[in-house]
């Protein structure tokens, strides 16, 4: 019979592991402010934002971007993130953490559907705060 201390060694070691094997998809919380879904990838309507890594982008600005970057969307409609950068990943995440995106490769895209009115900030969880934007939700 294992000790409860070799089987906490295990549990530590494993989340060791799982941390090494870099990004894995957001744990999609589906909170009362907003929601991450695929349910609703490419609907007509949708806002459409893409992270892009534009170096020709000027030196005192950094080169990883949203496009747009102030966002405004209706409650409800869909705000879809599509990567256009072939070289790293890109996730959408509220300050707040009440919901993101996961993490998306080139071409790939993720929806936020924001059910209360306001204004979020966000940033991306690779790159930090120096990726960053505004989603203004309006009724
Ligand atoms: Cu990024």
């Amino acid at each position: 019979m294992r000790r409860p201390t070799q089987i906490l060694c295990l549990g530590f070691i494993a989340a060791a592991l799982a941390s090494c094997a870099g990004p894995t998809p957001h744990p999609t919380p589906g909170g009362s402010i907003c929601a991450e879904s695929r349910d609703r990838l490419n609907e007509p309507g949708a806002v459409i934002v893409q992270m892009e890594n534009n170096p020709a982008l000027p030196e005192f600005i950094a080169s990883r971007v949203y496009a747009p970057r102030e966002i405004v969307a209706k409650v409800g409609q869909v705000v879809q993130f599509t990567s256009a950068d072939p070289d790293e990943q890109h996730t959408a995440e509220l300050n707040s953490g009440a919901c993101g995106t996961d993490y998306l490769h080139d071409h790939e895209s993720d929806d936020l559907v924001f059910k209360v009115p306001g204004t979020y900030p966000f940033y991306c969880l690779v790159h930090g705060t120096t990726m960053a934007g505004t989603i203004t939700i309006v009724r």
